[in-house]
């Protein structure tokens, strides 16, 4: 285990050069940085629920849930503290270490707060880690959350600064920043990530990756790969044209980019491995990923599913990591 505190004054010129490599010395290079920090072989597990879909009045240009969709996805209301707690007893017993609820909202009304406290204590009861995404949290919401023992909240940057006003108007950059310090002054691990393949250039994804190392590094970075939903902006923009399909390789070289900068952070290959093959999902995971989403949904759009996710880590010789009692994974690579 290396124990030096990971740099966060990476520049872009560095950042550039790492996304240049030969791509089998960037892999060679981020594999050994894995080896360093986490146990080899070992992938964490995470199961999703949406436990309040659609109807978001932000307009991020990738969501189904927006409202500014015409996606099909029905808005519900905050689900019961029960079903929520029947949902996380049946990931445990599909393997999952980690149990993220995720909100379709701007930001948690403070009327929410008393339900979003019984969910993530009766999901810590159960032993499991907790995770949230409920969008926006004022320093006040965070420290609730907190207090009720939420282990992970999870608030992407999404893509680069400078890219960040062409997927999304209603808030800022600097809105997500905002909540990103309320969440870490409060004590809860940060899980921070974003999108690649939204149509932008490879200096935006130079930026993201930027944007991400030069902070207090997130303990969890999620790399979702864009799930085009028809209906939005970014889905219907990109239908029929040469973005729509991502280049796998630009994509492994994202990841190992981000193991390489953020070396003690657990890196998450999270949406779209459902349309990606078990070669590319390899080679993100040589890339240094080691965390998914495991069950057949993510929020609204289909997952790969536990039986072809165990038979690929069976077949690569993965292991699902076991969890900590207090969420945080990296002791486990002693
Ligand atoms: N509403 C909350 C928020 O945005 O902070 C939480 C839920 S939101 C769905 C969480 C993340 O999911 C987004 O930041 C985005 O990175 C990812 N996401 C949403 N739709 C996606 C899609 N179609 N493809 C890939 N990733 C997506
Ligand atoms: C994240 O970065 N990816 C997850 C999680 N955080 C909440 C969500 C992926 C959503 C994929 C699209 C959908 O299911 O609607
Ligand atoms: Fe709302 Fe989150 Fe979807 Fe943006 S990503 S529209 S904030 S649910």
């Amino acid at each position: 285990m290396n124990h030096t505190e990971p740099r966060t004054d990476w520049t872009r010129e560095e950042i550039t050069a790492l996304f240049d490599m030969p791509f089998m010395d960037l892999l060679y290079e981020a594999q050994t940085v894995h080896r360093t920090h986490h146990p080899r072989n070992e992938v964490q597990l995470s199961t999703l629920l949406s436990i309040k879909t659609g109807g978001c009045p932000e307009d991020c240009g990738y969501c189904s849930q927006s409202v500014e969709a015409d996606s099909g996805v029905k808005a519900t209301k905050l689900m019961d503290v029960r079903a929520v707690l029947q949902a996380a007893a049946q990931a445990k017993d599909g393997g999952s270490g980690r149990f993220c609820m995720g909100a379709a909202w701007r930001n948690p009304k403070d009327r929410d707060m008393p339900k979003l406290v019984e969910m993530i204590q009766g999901v810590r009861g159960m032993g499991m880690e907790t995770c949230m995404t409920l969008g926006m949290l004022s320093e006040g919401q965070a420290k609730q959350l907190a207090d009720a023992g939420l282990d992970y909240y999870n608030h992407n940057i999404d893509t680069a600064p400078e890219n960040y006003a062409n997927i999304i108007s209603t808030r800022t950059f600097e809105d997500r920043v905002e909540t990103l310090e309320n969440v870490r002054s409060a004590g809860i691990n940060v899980c921070c990530g974003g999108i690649v393949g939204l149509g932008e250039e490879r200096s935006d994804r130079i930026g993201f990756v930027h944007a991400l190392a030069s902070m207090p590094h997130p303990e969890s970075v999620p790399i979702n790969q864009l799930v085009p939903v028809k209906g939005t902006v970014l889905g219907d923009m990109l239908e029929g044209t040469p973005m729509a399909e991502i280049d796998e390789i630009e994509f492994v070289r994202t990841v190992a980019v981000a193991r390489i900068t953020m070396p003690a952070s657990m890196v998450r290959l999270s949406a779209g491995r459902e349309s990606m093959s078990e070669s590319c999902q390899a080679l993100c995971f040589m890339a240094g990923a080691n965390s998914i989403f495991t069950g057949d949904k993510l929020l609204t759009a289909p997952n790969a599913g536990d039986d072809s996710d165990a038979a690929l880590l069976a077949k690569l010789g993965i292991r699902a990591m076991q969890a900590a009692p207090h969420g945080h994974l990296e002791e486990a690579a002693e």
